[in-house]
């Protein structure tokens, strides 16, 4: 089942259940306020399940525009959590390379502070590069969806956007090359009732297209995660709150060629097999 914030036509902001490929149930109407109370149900699926029950108002999908999936969840990210983002990292620095190989076999994983929600940006939205950097990447990931307990209530997609030559040059850099305006995206659903081995089984594929010709494209497989959901998730968790639930990024397996960088008006089209396609236009911020 896969659940969304949506805006109507009217301007509104509303809770989505997808009814089926072309409609959503209102679920705003059924009485929920946000998409926060609904991740934190014990039966969730039980729950969407009674709703859909319900002869409650429908959207054609056509006429609304999806919202990203968060309004007060922080977005968390973990790294180096695939083999080929550790050697595309240890080759992109040999002042850090050290650090990428321990992590990526340490007991700790490396978690980094990605965005507060109101600054994450929705399919159909901007991706930033910065003014700054000259070599600049998205990454597709598969994002958890956590509740305030710190249980996995759901799975969307993410794109980590991240400026390469910041990052490479010195580690202290990371934050800068991560966190900066329009440097997340999610959506367009979360996807809930789905056990982590079935998620293993979904594929990861992004293009990115300039003036409407493919200049890259690539695809991996969530099984190539190192580490658990549930480890990724618990660590995030360790001596922290968060009374809103969180998301946290898994990590990217899809890395452009060293010569490629990101330019102003390409489009992101990202997709994840059992959540749906997140598409971005690059922005220069
Ligand atoms: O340590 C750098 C960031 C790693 C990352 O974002 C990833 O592997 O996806
Ligand atoms: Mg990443």
């Amino acid at each position: 089942m896969k659940i969304c914030r949506f805006k109507t036509n009217a301007g509104e902001i509303r809770i989505g259940l997808a009814k089926d490929e072309t409609t959503i149930f209102d679920l705003t109407s059924a009485g929920i306020p946000e998409i926060t109370t609904l991740l934190e149900s014990g039966d969730l699926v039980a729950r969407l399940r009674t709703l859909a029950d319900r002869a409650l108002p429908t959207f054609p999908l056509s006429e609304v525009q999806f919202c990203a999936p968060v309004k007060r969840q922080e977005v968390w990210a973990a790294g180096v959590t695939y083999l080929r983002s550790k050697t595309a990292r240890m080759e992109e620095s040999d002042f850090s390379a050290t650090a990428y190989d321990k992590v990526y076999s340490a007991e700790r994983p490396e978690i980094f502070f990605k965005s507060l929600a109101e600054k994450v940006s929705a399919t159909g939205g901007p991706v930033g590069i910065r003014r700054d950097a000259r070599w600049n990447v998205p990454e597709p990931e598969l994002a958890l969806v956590l509740n305030s307990a710190g249980k996995i209530a759901g799975y969307t997609i993410g794109n980590d956007m991240s400026s390469r030559d910041i990052e490479g040059e010195n580690l202290l850099y990371l934050p800068q090359a991560k966190v900066y305006r329009h440097s997340c995206a999610l959506g367009p659903w979360i996807t809930v009732g789905v056990t982590e081995e079935e998620v293993r089984h979904w594929t990861i594929s992004i293009e990115i297209r300039r003036r409407n010709q493919p200049v890259f494209a690539g695809e991996t497989s969530v099984s190539q995660i190192k580490r658990r959901f549930e480890e990724l998730a618990s660590y995030l968790f360790r001596s922290q709150d968060f009374p809103h639930g969180a998301v946290l990024l898994t990590g990217t397996g899809v890395v452009p060629p060293d010569g490629f960088t990101l330019q102003e008006g390409d489009v992101v089209r990202i997709e994840i097999t059992g959540v749906g396609t997140l598409e971005n236009t690059v922005t220069l911020v």
